[in-house]
C-alpha cells in the first residue's frame, strides 16, 4: 500500500466508528481527515454527493457510505474477514447491519444524540423534546425487543466479531453520549451483547480520540486530536458555516 487509506469523517460519527472498527479487526493502515457532520465545502459535496460520512479515499479511487466501505475493503484487502462466508449467515449479517444503520441510527442518532447533543451544540437552540420523548418511551424499547431476540447469550453473531456486531454495537455508544443505557433487568442479552462488543479491541481502541474530540472545542479539535497521537491528514474540507439548508431533518 503507498499511501495509507484516507477516512473523511468524525470520531463520533456512528457510521465512521463502524468503518474504523473494521479498519482496526483487518490491520489496515488509515488516517483520518476530520470533519464535522453538517460542515464542509465544495470538495467535500464532490467526494460524498449526500453530504454525509464517512467516505473512503484509496488512491484514485474514492467512495462513500459506511457498507459499501465495509463491503469494499473486505473484497478489496486481506485480514480478518468482515461477513460470514456461509450464504445464508452473510445475508442475515447484512440485515442485521441494515437494521442498525437505519432503525438504530433513526432512534440513536436522529431521534436522540442529534437532538440531545449535536443541535444545541451546532445550532444554539434546543433540540424537539417530543421526538426525544417518543424514542425513549416507544421506539426505542420496540427495538430492543426486536434485537433481544436476535442478540446471542455470548459471544457475537456469527462466531467471530463482524460488520454486523460492530454495526449494532456503535450506535449504542452515540446513545450512551446522549444518556442512553441498556437496562440490563429488561434486555439482558442486548446489554451484555453491547458491552461485549464496545470492550473489544478494534471498537475500544478508538474511545480515547472519541473523548479527546468530544471535549474539544470545534476549531481546536484537529490541534487536540493530533495531540493525542491520531494519524490527521490535512483537514481539507471542513470548518466551516454549517449547512444548515443540506440538513436531513
Ligand atoms: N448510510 C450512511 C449514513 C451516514 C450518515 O448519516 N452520516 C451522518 C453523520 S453520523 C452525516 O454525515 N450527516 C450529515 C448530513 O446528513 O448532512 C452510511 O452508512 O455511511
Amino acid at each position: 500500500m503507498d499511501k495509507p487509506l484516507t477516512i473523511i469523517g468524525s470520531y463520533v460519527s456512528p457510521y465512521v466508528r463502524k468503518v474504523l472498527a473494521c479498519m482496526n479487526l483487518k490491520g489496515l493502515d488509515y488516517e483520518v481527515d476530520p470533519i464535522t457532520p453538517f460542515f464542509g465545502n465544495d470538495e467535500f459535496r464532490r467526494l460524498s454527493p449526500l453530504c454525509r460520512i464517512p467516505v473512503l479515499i484509496d488512491g484514485s479511487f474514492s467512495v462513500s457510505d459506511s457498507s459499501v466501505i465495509c463491503a469494499y475493503l473486505d473484497e478489496a484487502y486481506p485480514g480478518r474477514a468482515l461477513f460470514p462466508a456461509n450464504a445464508k449467515d452473510g445475508a442475515r449479517a447484512r440485515w442485521l447491519e441494515e437494521f442498525a444503520d437505519t432503525r438504530l441510527g433513526d432512534l440513536f442518532i436522529w431521534n436522540l444524540f442529534y437532538q440531545k447533543v449535536v443541535h444545541p451544540l451546532v445550532w444554539g437552540e434546543p433540540g424537539d423534546q417530543a421526538r426525544i420523548d417518543k424514542a425513549l418511551n416507544e421506539d426505542i424499547p420496540a427495538a430492543l425487543d426486536y434485537l433481544e431476540g436476535e442478540l446471542p447469550a455470548d459471544g457475537f453473531l456469527f462466531g467471530e466479531i463482524g460488520v454486523a456486531d460492530i454495526s449494532i454495537a456503535s450506535f449504542f455508544r452515540n446513545g450512551s453520549y446522549a444518556g442512553f443505557n441498556v437496562d440490563a433487568a429488561r434486555w439482558p442479552r442486548t446489554a451484555a451483547f453491547v458491552e461485549r462488543t464496545l470492550a473489544h479491541p478494534c471498537i475500544a481502541a478508538l474511545l480515547p480520540l472519541e473523548d479527546v474530540q468530544r471535549n474539544a472545542d470545534i476549531k481546536g479539535r484537529r490541534q487536540a486530536l493530533l495531540d493525542a497521537g491520531a494519524l490527521l491528514t490535512a483537514e481539507t474540507l471542513g470548518v466551516r458555516e454549517p449547512r444548515k439548508g443540506m440538513m436531513r431533518l
